[in-house]
C-alpha cells in the first residue's frame, strides 16, 4: 500500500488487532504474468480491489442495477433472528472478504459472536473497516486478518480454542471460484471448522441475461471503471504500460455456462511492456478479468453435500434472485 493511500491514524480500541500474512496484498508478480501469457489470457479477480478498486466496487454496490448487495441485505436484516437460532451462541465468526464488513454488522447483535475475525486481500480497507468496526461493538474481539482468504492452516494459530466456529461468506464472492474450485473451497472450510461447524454463504441465484447483464454493465458506469482500474494498478505496481484508452470493459451473461464473464477487449493490435515480458494483443482479443457464476438452489445444494456440509436452511427474497444458505458441517 502506497502511504497516499493510508488514512490518517485514527483511535485504535484495545478489541481490535490486525495481522498481515507473507505478502500483505501486494501483487504476486508472476500470477499476472503466466496468465497473460496463457491463452486466452486472464488475470485473477483479486487483483481488482487495491484502495481504488476497493471503492469502486462499493459505488457498484449503490447502483440500481447491482442488485445483489441490497437484495442480501434485506435477507439478513429481515431473518437475522432466524439466522442466529440455526447459529445458536458462543460463536467465532470467521468472515473471508468482508469488504466494508457492513453485511456482518447487521447480524452482530442477535449472532452475539465472542470473536469476529475478517479475512481480506484489501489491506486498506481491511483495516480501516476493522477498527471501526471495533469501535462500534466494544464488546466484540475483531481480528483482521491481511491475506489471501481461504481457510488455510495458517488461519488456525489465529483460531481461539474455544467457541463455535462460523464461516460467514457473504456477497456471492463464491461465485468468483469455478465450480471445482467452490467445492475444494467448502471442503477446506470444512475441515478448518470440524463437525459441527456452521457455514453462512451468500449464493448469487440464476436469472434471465437481461437482469444479469444490467448488473455488470450499470449505466453510472462504476462496473467499466472497476474493471480498466486493474491496469492502472497494473502499471502503478508492475510498471507496465498498458493505455486504459486501447481497452474496452465487457460483461455478458453465458446462459450455457451460468456465469457471468467480466472481460478486458484490447480495441486494436498492440503490445504491452511488464518488465521484460511483452505481451501482444490481436483486435479484439480479452483479458479474462472474472468470472461470477450463478447456481440454482439446487446446483449449489447439490456443491454443499458433496463438500460434506448439508444445507440446515435456505434463505431467499421475493423474487428469489439470491440465497442465502447455512450449511452445518457433517
Ligand atoms: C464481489 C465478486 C461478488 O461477482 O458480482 C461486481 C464483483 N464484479 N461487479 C460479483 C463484481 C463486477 C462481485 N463479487
Amino acid at each position: 500500500m502506497r502511504p497516499s493511500e493510508r488514512k490518517k491514524p485514527e483511535f485504535v480500541p484495545d478489541n481490535f488487532r490486525f495481522v498481515s500474512l507473507d505478502k500483505g496484498g501486494d501483487i504476486d508478480f508472476s500470477e499476472v504474468i503466466s496468465g497473460l501469457k496463457k491463452t486466452p489470457k486472464s488475470v485473477s479477480p483479486k487483483f481488482l480491489y487495491d484502495a481504488r478498486g476497493s471503492e469502486l466496487f462499493q459505488l457498484i454496490c449503490t447502483t440500481d442495477a447491482y442488485y445483489p448487495t441490497r437484495t442480501e441485505r434485506d435477507i439478513y436484516q429481515r431473518r437475522a433472528t432466524a439466522i442466529a437460532a440455526e447459529v445458536g451462541p458462543d460463536t467465532i465468526v470467521i468472515e473471508f472478504g468482508p469488504g466494508d464488513m457492513s453485511k456482518v454488522r447487521l447480524l452482530l447483535e442477535v449472532l452475539r459472536p465472542q470473536t469476529y475475525i475478517g479475512v481480506d486481500v484489501s489491506a486498506a480497507q481491511l483495516e480501516d473497516a476493522g477498527r471501526a468496526l471495533a469501535a462500534d461493538f466494544l464488546w466484540l474481539e475483531v481480528l483482521a486478518i491481511c491475506g489471501d482468504f481461504g481457510p488455510s492452516a495458517m488461519l488456525e494459530k489465529y483460531l481461539p480454542s474455544s467457541g463455535q466456529r462460523v464461516a460467514f461468506f457473504p456477497g456471492s464472492t463464491i461465485g468468483n471460484f469455478d465450480p471445482d474450485a467452490a467445492r475444494q473451497f467448502l471442503q477446506g472450510m470444512r475441515e478448518m471448522l470440524g463437525s459441527g461447524g456452521v457455514v453462512i454463504v451468500g449464493v448469487d441465484l440464476q436469472k434471465p441475461a437481461i437482469v444479469l447483464d444490467g448488473a455488470y454493465n450499470d449505466p453510472e458506469g462504476y462496473t467499466r471503471a472497476f474493471n480498466l482500474n486493474l491496469l492502472t494498478r497494473l502499471n502503478r505496481e508492475l510498471g507496465s504500460n498498458f493505455d486504459e484508452r486501447r481497452f474496452r470493459h465487457k460483461a455478458y451473461y453465458s446462459e450455457r455456462l451460468g456465469r457471468v464473464e467480466m472481460h478486458l477487449v484490447s480495441v486494436i493490435e498492440q503490445q504491452v511492456r511488464i518488465g521484460e515480458h511483452t505481451i501482444s494483443f490481436q483486435p479484439g482479443e480479452t483479458i479474462h478479468t472474472e468470472s461470477s457464476w450463478k447456481y440454482t438452489q439446487d446446483g449449489f445444494t447439490k456443491l454443499a453435500i458433496q463438500a460434506g456440509f448439508k444445507v440446515k436452511r435456505f434463505l431467499t427474497d421475493e423474487q428469489s434472485w439470491f440465497g442465502v444458505f447455512i450449511l452445518l458441517a457433517n
